[in-house]
């Protein structure tokens, strides 16, 4: 056996440097990378294929292979079979016969090559049958395509990427709702989850799940007092213009006049006279008592004279960020007869992280219900369902618009559910636009009774 060490640029050099001198049927030993320079051991210098081949025979004993000598574009293609030696030599593991390495390279070889070696139009190829690795590899191949088609999201730069194109789809919808990202993807992950079994992810399918999961994540609370509740004291905190008052008289409105409640109202936000004057008008025409309280213990003792009322709402005024001591003091009051229910009320048009930053100021009054206002003023409801759930605090109500009293409503995960989904809009549209908007909202308040007081 000869064995010889070739040194090249490129791999297809080496094979034609080793064809040329041990033959075609010289098999390769090894390959190595080094580098070979000026420098002691050849440090910087440029890096070289150093590849060490063997053959049984003599180069002489083969003929150069011919080269074309008629036009590529007018020889005819035939395919060649290939006559197999009569008894086949056994190449070791990892090593090619240069012949096959030769027909490979060939292939591949740029064009300023192609004229030191035959044209593989101009000498076909003879069909060669797929081994097993080469099925396996396009079998990769094939898997490896269809899930970067699948995961690639359709337009949107981010979200939902790594997940099968329709559940991608359906977390951009929620992240163009104003869920986070992060958020988007956690549904998405338990929604394949969920839809793990199903042969086929339909639209419909992915939808009415994440609906069911986004249903899940979130609570309601309830109306303020359930079928069988004949006593609740609820505070209503938050920033100033956020729509506590409009709440309460809302609320005051459906209680009285709906279910036929007492109520009784109680406001510390008595700097304003206006604010007071306009809260007395209301409390006239419903005929509910108005309490004033200048601080907390007036208000302490406004719910111990009024024990015989149903429902004692408080109002209170938007505290600036340094008014954490006032705010505290909110955080301290205590019923005797059970806790106060601690609504803050956040509009929905506000900004996530100033959403977060109210939250996070509030937090000394120990909230215990989200109430959202100005969900007509949005088409976008990520910010309620992403504080829901960041806080597990439970929504109670939210406001959908100006009027009073049909303008508010008893929050509902499905109904929120609706909205991201976009399956409804928050508006109860009346088949006549000319004719005042019927009072439907009044009706999922939730109460007592089912029915509407004539
Ligand atoms: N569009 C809309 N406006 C509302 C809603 N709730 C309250 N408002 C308006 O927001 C403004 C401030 O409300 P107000 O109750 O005085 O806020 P407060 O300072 O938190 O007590 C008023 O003009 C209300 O009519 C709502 O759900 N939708
Ligand atoms: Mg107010």
């Amino acid at each position: 056996m000869k064995v010889k060490l070739f040194h090249a640029e490129t791999m297809h050099e080496a094979i034609r440097d080793i064809k040329a001198e041990l033959g075609p049927d010289a098999i390769i030993l090894s390959t190595k990378r080094v580098r070979q320079g000026s420098l002691p051991f050849g440090l910087f210098g440029k890096p070289l294929l150093e590849v060490t081949a063997a053959t049984d025979r003599d180069a002489k004993e083969f003929a150069p292979i011919p080269q074309p000598t008629i036009p590529v574009q007018r020889q005819e293609a035939r395919p060649v079979t290939p006559t197999p030696p009569a008894t086949p030599e056994p190449a070791p593991l990892f090593q090619d016969t240069l012949s096959a390495l030769l027909r490979r390279s060939t292939t591949a070889q740029p064009r300023a090559e192609a004229a030191s070696v035959p044209s593989p139009i101009a000498t076909p190829l003879p069909r060669v049958k797929p081994t097993e690795r080469v099925h396996r590899l396009k079998q990769d191949l094939r898997e490896l395509h269809q899930r970067l088609t699948t995961s690639l999201p359709d337009d949107a730069p981010t979200g939902g990427a790594g997940f099968p194109a329709p559940i991608a789809r359906a977390c951009r919808q929620l992240i163009d709702q104003g869920l986070r990202p992060a958020s988007a993807e956690n549904l998405c992950l338990a929604l394949r989850r969920r839809l793990a079994s199903e042969t086929a992810l339909t639209d419909g399918a992915i939808q009415e799940t994440l609906h069911r999961l986004l249903e899940e994540a979130i609570r309601g609370s309830g109306p303020l007092l359930s079928p069988g509740d004949n006593y609740n004291v609820a505070m209503f905190v938050g920033p100033s213009g956020v729509g506590k008052t409009t709440a309460i008289v809302k609320l005051a409105t459906h209680y009285r006049l709906e279910e036929h409640k007492s109520v009784v109202l109680i406001t510390l936000d008595t700097c304003r006279t206006a604010a007071v004057e306009h809260l007395r008008m209301y409390a006239d025409v419903l005929g509910v008592t108005l309490e004033t309280a200048q601080t907390t213990a007036d208000v302490m003792d406004g719910i111990r004279r009024h024990r015989e009322a149903n429902l004692i709402l408080i109002d209170t005024p938007g505290f600036g960020a340094n008014e954490t001591a006032r705010l505290a003091h909110l955080g301290g009051l205590k019923d005797s007869y059970g806790p106060i229910e601690t609504h803050l009320v956040l509009s929905a048009c506000t900004r996530m992280q100033d959403l977060r930053r109210t939250v996070a100021r509030y937090d000394v009054c120990a909230p215990t219900r989200l109430l959202f206002t100005k969900l007509d003023e949005t088409a976008e409801y990520g910010n309620l369902f992403e504080l829901a759930y960041q806080t597990t605090l439970p929504l109670s109500y939210w406001g959908i618009g100006q009027q009073v009293p049909e303008d508010l409503e008893l929050a509902q995960p499905g109904r929120l559910a609706d909205l991201l989904l976009e399956r409804g809009s928050v508006h109860v549209t009346s088949p006549d636009l000319s004719s005042p908007r019927g009072c439907d909202s009044l009706a999922s308040l939730g109460g007592t009774t089912p029915q509407h007081a004539q």
